[in-house]
């Protein structure tokens, strides 16, 4: 595919163009180390009111592009959307972080597929908003969580070491394979809805592949992916596609063969010769500064985009960190990040 100049740089980059500078968005670049976002999140009763409050999420997705000179825009919502779609109790308490209730019977899950979608209709509104809003040269990301990462979150029954899921998956394969199904159907029709409402890229995050065998990140992260990416072709979503398996390590370089994304996002731990690897393969990557040495700063900072940017600037790329940006990050070290990348 050949696009105009003025095309999206994560769009050129994402099909497989090698630019001069490449594209820069950042995990998390809505949220608390932003003074704006901070007022913003403190008018909203609770954290799920405000992902399902669209002008409310519509801003809190523009805060960081009005600041900044990021490339692309993330819509304001959360990977825990979907369990609250298909009937199971989420909210968030301060300081705490997410909590969930208890995991339904997988029979009431998959009764509650069909309508999950027309739960999560407000996210749609705030991709529309967003994108009459951006620069036609920014674009704008949706995203879900991957099966595995939010099946976590539901057997759990919140944050975790995952140990709970992971010992589930070998002592009731049958649920956790069925819970899998569930979250692969669901967050395909919730990914189309998104595209269909404007969003151009669409990301999985895989926040927990870390510490799986290999037999079980085929079982619950590379084939559940595979279905997936197929179901939202079937349901006629064309857009690019990232997929996040992080904390992968060693299997993510299969996890790129396999698996019909466009992009890959590389975690903090990603070694050059795996980027280079996966663009052999005809990827875009996608990383991988670590978010620690952004809240640094310094000229250790400074070093380290450079090498990333001449480790992996050769090949089809996108600036961004390996993993989210800290609260307490200073806004500063964001802009010097942005003027060495973007030129700003
Ligand atoms: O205001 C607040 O205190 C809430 C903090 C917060 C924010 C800003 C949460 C709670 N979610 C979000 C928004 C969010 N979450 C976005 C959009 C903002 C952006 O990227 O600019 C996205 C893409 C997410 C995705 C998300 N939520 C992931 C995957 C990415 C990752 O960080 O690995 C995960 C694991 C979550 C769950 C979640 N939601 C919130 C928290 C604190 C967590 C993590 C809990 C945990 O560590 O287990």
């Amino acid at each position: 595919m050949s696009f105009p100049a003025e095309a999206p740089r994560l769009l050129r980059a994402l099909a497989g163009e090698t630019l001069p500078r490449p594209p820069i968005w950042f995990m998390r670049q809505a949220g608390r180390y932003l003074p704006e976002y901070r007022a913003l999140r403190a008018t909203a009763p609770d954290f799920i009111s405000f992902c399902h409050d669209p002008e409310k999420a519509a801003e809190a997705t523009l805060q960081p592009m009005r600041r900044l000179p990021f490339d692309a825009a993330i819509v304001f919502a959360d990977i825990l959307l979907i369990p609250g779609a298909l009937g199971q109790k989420v909210w968030f308490e301060a300081g705490e972080g997410p909590k969930l209730g208890p995991l339904p019977e997988i029979a009431a899950l998959e009764a509650e597929i069909e309508a999950s979608t027309g739960r999560l209709t407000n996210i749609g509104e705030t991709l529309s908003r967003v994108r009459a809003a951006l620069e036609p040269e920014r674009a704008l990301i949706g995203f879900a969580g991957a099966p595995w990462t939010v099946a976590t979150y539901m057997i759990e029954g919140g944050s975790s070491d995952r140990s709970g899921a992971r010992s589930l998956a070998y002592t009731d394969p049958e649920r956790v394979d069925r819970l899998i199904d569930v979250l692969v159907e669901s967050s395909a029709r919730y990914l189309a809805m998104q595209a269909a409402a404007g969003a151009q890229v669409l990301k999985l995050f895989e926040s927990w592949a870390e510490g799986l065998s290999e037999p079980l990140f085929e079982r619950l992260v590379a084939d559940p992916h595979r279905r997936l990416v197929a179901r939202l072709r079937e349901l006629g979503v064309t857009v690019p596609l990232i997929g996040f398996p992080r904390g992968a390590g060693g299997l993510v370089e299969g996890y790129a063969a396999s698996v019909a994304v466009q992009g890959v996002a590389l975690d903090t731990g990603a070694p050059a010769a795996l980027g280079l690897a996966i663009q052999a393969k005809g990827k875009t990557i996608q990383g991988a500064l670590d978010p620690l040495l952004l809240r640094a700063g310094g000229p250790a900072l400074d070093a380290r985009v450079e090498e990333l940017l001449g480790q992996w600037g050769g090949g089809p790329y996108i600036f961004n960190l390996g993993h989210g940006i800290l609260p307490d990050t200073p806004i500063a070290h964001v802009e010097q990040v942005l003027a060495r990348v973007a030129g700003a």
